[in-house]
């Protein structure tokens, strides 16, 4: 069965969306196998959003993800990967479909309540960075 990694970004925690985000996730079929509260550093938020190091919101974005709690998760379920990118709705909160986390409950494109894995290596990678399994 395919996995993919969740995060409940600070701005959806702080606002206690926690149990309603992960029921969504539970209703489309997607287990949450793993599940943690943490939060960390500016550097652990470089390290894991490097991908996106040449871009001009990467400072802010690290800033950011490391400016309160956040939950990390193991989704499982059949296509996760995917089914957690649709579930989430587009980077955009402006431009998600309806009933997607992302219109639901995010705020603006930095402030966007959820992240997902965007392929099943990434997938890997970035449960092997949150998850000593
Ligand atoms: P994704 O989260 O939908 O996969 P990515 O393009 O991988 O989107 O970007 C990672 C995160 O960086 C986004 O979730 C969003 O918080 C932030 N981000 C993306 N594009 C912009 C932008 O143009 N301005 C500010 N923040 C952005
Ligand atoms: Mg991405």
């Amino acid at each position: 069965m395919e996995q993919t990694l969740s995060i409940i970004k600070p701005d959806a925690v702080e606002r206690n969306l926690i149990q309603n985000i992960k029921d969504i996730f539970t209703k489309n079929n997607l287990k949450i196998k793993e599940s943690k509260k943490i939060k960390i550093s500016k550097d652990e938020a470089a390290e894991f959003y490097k991908v996106h190091q040449s871009k001009p919101f990467y400072n802010d974005l690290c800033t950011y993800l490391s400016s309160g709690p956040i939950v990390v998760m193991i989704l499982e379920g059949e296509n996760a990967v995917l089914a957690n990118r649709k579930i989430m709705g587009a980077t955009n909160p402006k431009d998600a479909e309806e009933n997607t986390i992302r219109k639901l409950y995010g705020i603006s494109i930095d402030k966007n309540s959820v992240h997902g894995s965007d392929s099943i290596d990434n997938a890997k990678k970035e449960i092997d960075f949150f998850f000593d399994l």
